[in-house]
């Protein structure tokens, strides 16, 4: 007796979804007019890993806050001439800023003190003079909670690459910091050619397992200190920071030639690999983030146009 031959399975080489790490260790602002304090605390903290800036009033802790990427806030309700109320309520008026989590130090212990903080947006409460061991554990517990919520926030749950939302603020993040010391960046937009027949061959589940293997293969090719994002669909974008476009074009370059060599989907007739086509643009003095992104765009669209599987700058 014969058995009947099995329907040939596609075999996907299973990717890996890649771990997402935030960059950057955290970052604390101490906002207190008492200089005894803000020199404990930076010690305390500083002591645990932590970096910490210092604020004595609201000018000095908004301009602050505006130009940093503050993971934490602690605010001494108790300051002159502005209270510590009128600040919270300027940071939490501020649509970038509103959303680091904040600590109240206050030597009110009235409960409605307590309740006016919480209802203004402070995530925890801490009465003077403070037990430093429980006031660290709350940050530490605070900060934790948070990026809990970023993992949640930033993440493409596909392919476990950072999303574009990430890379919205992270480019941002670049631009400013060259601003204040000038390097080279620059990006890359990536996007798989005729994805839509891997879809339509082996349907789309498959489909999705191409994209988190070429995903983790984006990731693992390029370095550490590069963003790699999922842009939305089967297209991705990676940041190069300290990378001429010469530079760019060379490590995309590399990982053009490793994909369309490495098969993708394996059945039992025939292996399928892929190819993509690249957008590569270097920031200049000057550019916007749009300018930038649509210098990419724009040579994505001609590498497609020259024929696919190259890259254009
Ligand atoms: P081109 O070379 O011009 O880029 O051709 P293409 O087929 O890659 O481009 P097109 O924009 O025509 O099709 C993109 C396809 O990608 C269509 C869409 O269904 C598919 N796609 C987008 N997101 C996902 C996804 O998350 N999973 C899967 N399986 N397919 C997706
Ligand atoms: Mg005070
Ligand atoms: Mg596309
Ligand atoms: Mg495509």
């Amino acid at each position: 007796e014969q058995e009947p031959a099995p329907a040939p399975a596609p075999v996907v080489i299973d990717g890996q979804v890649g771990h997402l790490e935030l960059p950057g260790s955290s970052r604390i602002l101490v906002i207190d007019d008492d200089a005894g304090l803000r020199a404990y605390l930076t010690e305390r903290l500083e002591l645990e890993g932590y970096m910490v800036d210092t604020a004595s009033n609201v000018q000095e802790a908004m301009r602050l806050l505006r130009g940093g990427n503050y993971q934490l806030i602690t605010l001494d309700l108790m300051m002159y001439p502005q209270s510590g109320y009128e600040i919270l309520q300027m940071i939490k008026n501020d649509q970038a800023i509103r959303v680091v989590p904040m600590i109240v130090l206050s030597g009110c212990n009235e409960t409605e003190d307590k309740v006016r903080c919480f209802d203004m947006g402070a995530d925890d409460y801490v009465i003077k003079p403070f037990d430093y061991e429980e006031l660290s554990a709350r940050i530490r517990r605070l900060l934790q909670r948070n990026r809990e919520y970023e993992l949640l926030a930033f993440r493409d749950p596909l392919t476990g690459l950072y999303n574009r939302r990430f890379f919205d603020i992270q480019i941002e993040v670049e631009l400013n910091r060259m601003n204040r010391k000038p390097a080279s960046l620059s990006i890359a937009l990536i996007d798989v050619d005729h994805f839509k027949m891997v879809n339509d061959t082996y349907g789309h589940q498959i489909g999705d397992l191409v994209l988190q293997h070429f995903g983790q293969l984006l990731r693992e090719s390029l370095r550490s200190s590069d963003i790699v994002a999922r842009w939305g669909g089967e297209e991705f974008v990676v940041i190069l920071p300290n990378t001429n476009d010469s530079d760019a074009y060379k490590a995309i370059g590399s990982i053009l030639q490793k994909v369309q060599h490495s098969p993708i989907v394996t059945t039992e007739e025939r292996s399928h690999s892929i190819t993509f086509s690249a957008g590569i643009s270097q920031w200049r003095p000057g550019l916007t983030v749009e300018q930038l992104i649509q210098r990419a765009d724009y040579a994505l669209y001609k590498a497609k146009h020259l024929g696919r599987n190259r890259m254009y700058k």
